[in-house]
């Protein structure tokens, strides 16, 4: 199926693009870095081989434009630990205006090539009140309040346990100190009011994001296993003086680049 009635490329062919330009037939792990992962992604690329770096131009069917700072959306096939992996660095994003059909490109391209594992990471504002900025925190469960779905049709795709407890366990014993919540999808892309965030605390988020929930659902239609971890980057609005600012974004990643880089590396040789 070719997305949005453009002659944008559907994931199948995408994947047939990987393949060529990588020598790879099948990718088993596609990880998407958001916004702070930057440097973690580093790291992992660091301790790996066989790094080739692609553009999203090369793999087609992604939106020619993507412009938030901080973001500069390129993908990274690697072998690490044995294993291949298909790290997308950056994102498309709802709030940018592109068809969720783009929004979700990257896994379905994943699922496509193979890709049995997804991890999704994300930059999130902390609702839960023992969060503390620079923190990970492994998603147990999500609100989609998006209003959307990236799927049409008849398609009712099963969302419990959308986060594998299987794939949970494993980020716990990597990681023992790695507290779950439950994240919450807005469409963004401002930030949320204080009243947003007491009427979220009530419905259960503990974080709070604008991404992710379309792309767990897109892997899970495609009977991929789904990782998530957010960053809480800022506490949200209403808990903090802090003014809120895409830059704090950045620097929560920077800081914590360290420990978040071998939280991923740890739990990729789990896998
Ligand atoms: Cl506070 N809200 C939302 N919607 N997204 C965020 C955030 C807050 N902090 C980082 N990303």
């Amino acid at each position: 199926s070719r997305t949005s009635g453009t002659s944008q490329p559907d994931a199948a062919t995408s994947a047939l693009r990987l393949a060529e330009l990588t020598g790879v037939g099948r990718h088993e792990v596609a990880i998407t870095m958001g916004s702070g992962w930057r440097p973690a992604a580093d790291i992992l690329a660091a301790a790996a081989d066989e790094v080739v770096d692609l553009t999203f131009a090369q793999l087609g069917g992604f939106p020619t434009s993507t412009a938030v700072p901080g973001h500069r959306p390129s993908a990274r096939s690697m072998r690490f630990g044995g294993r291949r992996l298909l790290v997308f660095l950056g994102r498309v994003h709802a709030y940018e205006g592109h068809p969720l059909a783009q929004v979700v490109h990257a896994v379905r391209l994943s699922c496509a090539a193979g890709a049995s594992t997804v991890v999704l990471t994300n930059a999130a504002g902390g609702l839960h009140p023992d969060l503390r900025i620079g923190q990970p925190v492994l998603i147990a469960d999500h609100l989609n309040l998006t209003g959307r779905s990236p799927l049409t049709g008849p398609i009712f795709t099963d969302l419990t346990d959308a986060y594998a407890p299987r794939l949970r366990a494993l980020a716990r014993e990597a990681d023992p100190c790695l507290v779950e919540g439950v994240y919450a999808g807005l469409p963004g892309p401002n930030y949320e009011t204080p009243a947003e965030i007491r009427m979220l605390r009530t419905l259960g988020a503990d974080v709070v994001g604008m991404s992710t929930v379309h792309e767990t659902i897109a892997a899970r239609t495609e009977g991929a296993e789904v990782l998530g971890l957010s960053l809480v980057t800022n506490l949200a609005s209403g808990l903090t003086d802090v003014p809120l600012d895409h830059r704090e974004v950045l620097a929560a990643g920077a800081a914590s680049a360290q420990r978040i880089g071998h939280l991923l590396a740890d739990l990729i040789t789990r896998f």
